[in-house]
């Protein structure tokens, strides 16, 4: 049996329709209920993808808070939201999980719209502490008495907006409840000072010893006043002291309770409600194990943190992983760091999904994980520039959205040499609106001194970032995730020079006519003037560009085309672009990104600008919306960015539909 201790037969999670119902279970049923929502979770995810380890690791943890707490009353804020799939279990979302991540299925992290238990929404990491803080001081100005809890992982605690927060919590004396939710893993092993300091409380058993006896002296006395939990908690703190120096969560104004047993549902309802009795702001130090109960996942949290579907039985993908645009960057960094000992590389806790892992292990000094801190890593990034290196920083798109005044302020205002590679670049499919990278061209646009790029290929990355190391500017190169288009292979590749768009079909206009000549008199026999063909540019950038070839193909015999690819966004190729416009006078525009301030919206001032006429233009873009969850091939779909809608479109655009 793969999860351990699971009576076959047995169904707890049928008769589990809303919080309410785990209110009567006894602790035994608990324990069953938790090994069949592991199950059910396991299976799932094993179907659909998802995220397993961190969900498997929080199964007791979500019992105990829906049994002592009551949702929507009491406000629980999941920090990055990945774990919530037992909350949504739980929360009357049980039948729905079996959507979860699919179009119009469930979303894969909170949302407020989903379903009222769900009080915030979340998935980029470290807001739960803030925005529980915020609902708690809400509260307190409205006279209300729930309770607000922030549940947050030892990685997302790496992030400067967490500690921002827990600086503020633990002063303003503030109700608020913080979950620790320690498994001293982020995606990967966690790393820093705070996981150091961590690492002293996890071996304090003396704790809980303190708080047994807390909780026994308070359960002894009936109708226990605020001032005997004052006095109690003051010889705690005095008592913790002595055990570690530097205590820091005490320090900073928070009661610090634990380390507890993450998978003892028990212990945990006990802290919880012990908790409540504590005024003020108050941490629960809670240990868990990631992937708990799935061997598999427990011996390789890391691979199983977001994963596609796979074999329970072996943990092995179910189809074939293909290389892709990450590990392709990240064999092109490890050769281009072989001959320039100047090139270092940031990761912000994601060296496995941005493509590190190899320079890690080629270079562990040269490679530097800062944790869940983008803002940091750009800034430093910035300094090793200011001293000479040439820091690589693969972040995710929306993960850049964190960092944006650091690109801004420290980077660009400085024009240092630092490559920013924009992974997960586009609509990015099932983990929704928080991770579709669909803003990046927009807003890097509007940045002065940075050079934006997007590669059409693998080929083209390659290319982009050899040629980006040598270019002493603030560089953003753009890419998506998964593999390479396959439907159009590219034999040629111009050379890349900076704000040089690269024609990829061209009109030539004598030969042209001489070819449709000879062929109507092939086809007809007889001579007759070529009658003249409509003319198009299909002008796109990054991914769209093998899509605009195989458009152009596909309608060529009706339509004369002119496709090129734009490779930068800034400088803007404004020469090559007018040229196509004035021969073709029909202009379309395709890009995986926001319809506002990308490529088309740049074409679109081109034309104004330069006071070109009679340009008929149609942009294909994604709307000025979120982008909900789906897959990227259905996502197009609807938001009309698949060949069939933009071929229609074209036909519609001259005049032939
Ligand atoms: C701003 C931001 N950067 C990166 C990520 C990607 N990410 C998702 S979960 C995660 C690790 C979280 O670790 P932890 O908080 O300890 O939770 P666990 O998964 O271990 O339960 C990371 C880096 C993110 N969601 N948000």
């Amino acid at each position: 049996m793969i999860i351990e201790n699971l009576k076959e037969g047995k169904n707890m999670l049928e008769q589990i329709n809303s919080p309410n119902d785990l209110k009567n279970l006894t602790q035994k049923q608990k324990k069953e209920l938790a090994q069949e929502i592991r199950k059910y979770i396991l299976e799932v995810v094993s179907e659909n993808g998802g995220h397993l380890s961190s969900n498997l690791g929080v199964v007791e943890l979500t019992i105990a808070l829906h049994s002592v707490f009551n949702v929507p009353e009491d406000k629980i804020v999941w920090d990055v939201g990945h774990q919530t799939y037992v909350h949504k279990i739980l929360t009357g979302r049980r039948e729905e999980l079996k959507n979860i991540r699919k179009l119009n299925g469930i979303a894969g992290f909170p949302k407020t719209n989903e379903s009222e238990s769900d009080c915030f929404n979340t998935g980029h990491s470290s807001t739960s502490i803030s925005a529980a803080l915020g609902m708690a001081r809400a509260r307190d100005l409205q006279g209300k008495k729930n309770t607000c809890i922030a549940v947050i992982g030892d990685g997302a605690l790496t992030g400067g907006m967490a500690l921002e927060a827990l600086n503020d919590a633990g002063y303003s004396k503030t109700n608020i409840t913080v979950i620790l939710n320690d498994n001293e893993m982020s995606i990967s092993k966690n790393i820093g000072g705070m996981n150091q300091f961590l690492d002293k409380l996890r071996a304090k058993k003396l704790y809980t010893k303190t708080n047994r006896l807390i909780k026994n002296r308070l359960s002894s006395i009936p109708g226990i006043g605020n001032k005997l939990v004052k006095i109690i908690q003051r010889i705690k703190r005095a008592f913790k002291q002595l055990v570690v120096h530097k205590m820091f969560f005490e320090d900073i104004g928070f009661t610090y309770l634990g380390p507890v047993d993450g998978h003892n549902i028990e212990k945990l309802e006990s802290i919880l409600r012990l908790s409540n009795q504590i005024e003020g702001p108050k941490i629960i130090h809670v240990l868990t194990k990631k992937g708990k109960g799935y061997s598999i996942a427990e011996k390789n949290p890391d691979k199983f943190h977001a994963t596609s579907p796979f074999v329970i039985e072996t943990g092995e993908p179910k189809k074939e992983k293909q290389t892709d645009y990450s590990k392709v960057f990240g064999k092109k960094l490890v050769e281009l760091a072989k001959s320039n000992d100047k090139i270092v590389a940031i990761t912000a806790s994601m060296k496995d999904g941005t493509g590190l892992r190899m320079f890690q292990k080629e270079f562990p000094n040269r490679f530097f994980d800062i944790g869940i801190a983008e803002q940091h890593a750009i800034t430093m990034a910035a300094g090793m520039a200011k001293e000479g290196m040439i820091p690589i920083v693969p972040i995710y798109s929306s993960f850049y959205q964190r960092a944006y005044d650091q690109v801004i302020h420290d980077i660009a205002m400085q024009n240092l040499h630092v490559i920013m590679c924009v992974d997960r670049a586009g609509v990015v499919g099932a983990d929704g609106e928080t991770h579709q990278g669909t803003l990046d061209m927009a807003f890097f646009r509007l940045v002065p001194n940075l050079v934006i790029m997007a590669p059409k290929d693998f080929k083209e990355l390659e290319d982009m970032l050899e040629y980006a190391v040598k270019l002493d500017k603030p560089i953003v190169i753009r890419y998506p995730r998964g593999g390479e288009d396959t439907k159009t292979k590219f034999e040629k590749h111009d050379k890349i020079e900076l704000g040089r768009a690269e024609i990829l079909k061209k009109i030539d206009e004598k030969d042209k006519l001489e070819n449709q000549i000879t062929q109507i008199e092939k086809e007809n026999g007889y001579k007759e003037k070529a009658k003249n063909k409509p003319k198009l540019s299909i002008i796109a950038i990054g991914k769209m560009v093998p899509k605009a070839m195989s458009i152009a193909e596909k309608i060529q015999d009706k339509i004369d085309i002119e496709v090129i690819n734009a490779r930068f966004l800034k400088p803007f190729d404004s020469k090559t672009f007018i040229d196509s416009i004035n021969k073709t006078k029909n202009v379309i525009t395709i890009e995986d990104g926001t319809i506002i301030n990308g490529l088309g919206a740049t074409v679109k001032e081109l034309i104004s600008d330069n006071k070109l006429e009679k340009i008929k233009i149609q942009c294909f873009a994604y709307p000025d919306e979120f982008i909900k969850h789906g897959k990227v091939e259905e996502l197009e779909e609807i938001y009309g960015l698949d060949e069939k809608n933009i071929i229609n479109k074209i036909l519609s655009l001259v005049n032939l539909n």
